[in-house]
């Protein structure tokens, strides 16, 4: 298999969401992830107005770190601010938000991620109108987005988190009502697991619509603790032209180092022969 580049979760700020091995102590944080050997983070970002630019560029300048990709969903998880809200203020502060990523995400080069900041559907709000707001809401961003050449995925997330967008098949429905060329999809193996009919052939689906990739294995733990099959789902990235970021995205389990130390070492162990090593 080609080599895979490799990047892991990192939030910024203190959060509550569970599958993020690692939060607070930035610097030392970026030490390890780089010593470990990954090349690049996924920062999960709150709010980037709160983020100094300047001293994070330095920070990952000096560990030699690429930014892949920026998550959005604290926003939601810590706000709860979402695109389809009943209440107008809320969507709109949930659209400021995404355009409020752009600079940052335009400096790293890297794909703004919407996952629950789409929300989900709130009692009372018809199915349909959600769907409406999602659309009306991705149109706006994607148009901000790509003004400064920034891409946008979104991501199907499983039926247990939002009933907005569960799998590859929607997701592209979404797309093609959205209709921006700079909104893709970001795949998640935990999610797809549980959703996907078929994991290979979902990719194969996505195609070039697949912005980018998140790596947890069937329990959510790194790759290797569960029963999924690395190899082969990986293995279908350069047959569908993917050359992007894999980013682990797993819980800190047993711990948030030991984790990530395996993770890679699973994923570097299919670069070499192919075969799942299980650890
Ligand atoms: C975020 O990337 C994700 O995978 C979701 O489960 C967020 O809840
Ligand atoms: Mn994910």
């Amino acid at each position: 298999m080609n080599r895979l580049k490799l990047s892991v979760v990192l939030s910024v700020q203190q959060a509550r969401f569970d599958a993020v091995a690692f939060k607070g102590n930035l610097e030392s944080n970026l030490a390890k992830i780089a010593g470990w050997g990954y090349e690049g983070v996924e920062l999960a970002i709150r709010d980037p107005q709160v983020v100094d630019g300047e001293a994070l560029a330095a920070l990952l300048a000096a560990h030699g770190l690429a930014v892949p990709a920026i998550g959005t969903g604290q926003a939601w998880g810590e706000e709860h601010l979402s695109y389809s809200d009943p209440d107008p203020v809320v969507r709109q502060a949930a659209i400021e938000r995404t355009k409020a990523h752009v600079p940052l995400a335009c400096r790293f080069n890297a794909t703004i991620i919407i996952g629950l900041l789409r929300g989900l559907v709130q009692p009372g709000v018809n199915p349909a109108q959600a769907i409406a707001w999602t659309v009306a809401a991705l149109r706006e961003c994607c148009a901000a987005a790509a003004e400064s050449g920034v891409r946008i995925a979104l991501e199907p997330i499983n039926r247990y988190e939002t009933t907005l967008v569960n799998n590859v098949a929607q997701g592209l429905e979404l797309i093609d009502r959205v209709g921006a060329d700079n909104l893709g999809l970001l795949f998640d193996t935990f999610h797809a697991n549980i959703e996907e009919p078929v994991i290979d052939a979902s990719l194969v689906a996505a195609g070039d619509r697949l912005f980018h990739v998140h790596v947890a294995d069937s329990n959510r733990w790194y790759p290797g603790a569960g029963h999924l099959d690395f190899a082969h789902i990986l293995g279908v990235l350069p047959r569908i032209g993917y050359s992007g970021f894999v980013s682990g995205e797993f819980m800190p389990h047993p711990d948030a180092d030991t984790a990530a130390q395996r993770a890679i070492a699973h994923l570097r162990s299919l670069d070499r022969d192919g075969a799942p090593r299980r650890g």
